[in-house]
């Protein structure tokens, strides 16, 4: 599944619903099953706290 950059839900909204879903699927490791690389904002490869901070601000500017 390709989802859209932070959009991780693929409702095509970017909210807390999808900083929800990267926190624990991604970093608590939850269900592994979500590809991550939607959560992965800085493209670095891993989704950590840094991506969260990157979309938490793409919310607030949005
Ligand atoms: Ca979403
Ligand atoms: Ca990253």
């Amino acid at each position: 599944m390709q989802n859209t950059i932070g959009d991780c839900n693929d409702d095509a909204e970017i909210n807390i619903s999808d900083i929800i879903l990267i926190i624990n699927n991604c970093i608590i490791d939850i269900n592994t099953e979500l590809n991550c690389n939607c959560g992965d904002l800085d493209n670095d490869d891993y989704v950590n706290v840094i991506d969260i901070i990157l979309l938490v601000n793409l919310i607030l500017t949005s």
